[in-house]
């Protein structure tokens, strides 16, 4: 997908407010992401094939926080099997608003039914695939156990979470490192020093990176068999869990 280039933080802002998905990130969204988050474009073909092996018959796959629709394009593409519908969730009226232009350009058959609403309070039934790329991470830390367990009970027995996200680590020289390599990854993709640190501010309190272990751990609290890493490029990861 073709953006204009983000330069949200290019200039200095003074006082960096707290990061939104407003209709100026929607704009620029696409290379925004495609260049702060390594790894992201490898991310998303592999979810459509993860919901190609993964989506049932008479199922639903949920995209949630699924921004510009990325990955549910990637998997309304993969999906071969019949009666499977995805619904695609975020609560950023400009997304929504922007993601449903882009579905109207998309012939592919799978039925996508997109909500604008809070991901906490939505039913989660008959699921195949459930989707978190880079989502659970916006959520308060206070609420990601009961919201997993609600996913967990949502999910069929089989069914898959393919859970990405920003990742801290419990050692200190690794925390360092590879935040160091992530801002190295985002100058080498063209923001500057200046634009790396007022996104750092802006995200700061926003987006709570937790370790692996600690993810793994809840997983398997509220019930997953099993959950590991899939794919990993510096401090983000892709995970799966399954049921
Ligand atoms: C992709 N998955 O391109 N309810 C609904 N949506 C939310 C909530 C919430 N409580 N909190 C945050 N969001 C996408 C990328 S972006 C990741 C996901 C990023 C939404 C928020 O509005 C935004 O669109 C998305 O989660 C996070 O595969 O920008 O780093």
């Amino acid at each position: 997908m073709n953006s204009p280039k983000d330069s949200i933080y290019a200039s200095p802002v003074g006082e960096v407010s707290a990061f939104k998905f407003d209709e100026a990130v929607v704009r620029v969204f696409p290379d925004m992401i495609q260049r702060s988050v390594p790894g992201y474009q490898a991310i998303i073909s592999a979810i459509g094939l993860l919901a190609g092996r993964f989506a049932r018959e008479h199922s639903v796959c949920y995209d949630l926080g699924c921004s510009l629709g990325a990955a549910t394009l990637s998997m309304r593409h993969q999906i071969t099997v019949d009666n499977c519908r995805i619904i695609a969730v975020d609560n950023s009226p400009a997304m929504v608003t922007r993601f449903l232009q882009v579905l109207e350009k998309d012939q592919a058959k799978v039925p996508v039914e997109v909500l604008c609403q809070d991901i906490r309070e939505l039913e989660i039934e008959n699921a195949s695939v459930v989707v978190l790329n880079f989502t659970l991470q916006f959520i308060p830390l206070a609420d990601r156990l009961i919201f997993l367990q609600k996913i967990y009970q949502g999910l069929l027995p089989g069914g898959i979470l393919i859970l990405s996200e920003k990742l801290k680590f419990a050692d200190d020289r690794q925390q360092e490192l590879q935040t160091q390599m992530h801002h190295i990854f985002k100058k080498a993709q063209g923001y500057s020093d200046l634009e790396v640190s007022q996104k750092r501010s802006a995200l700061e309190n926003v987006l709570i990176p937790e370790t692996f272990t600690e993810h793994q751990n809840r997983l398997q609290q509220v019930g997953f068999g099993s959950a590991e890493v899939w794919f990993q490029y510096f401090n983000f990861a892709a995970m799966i869990a399954l049921k």
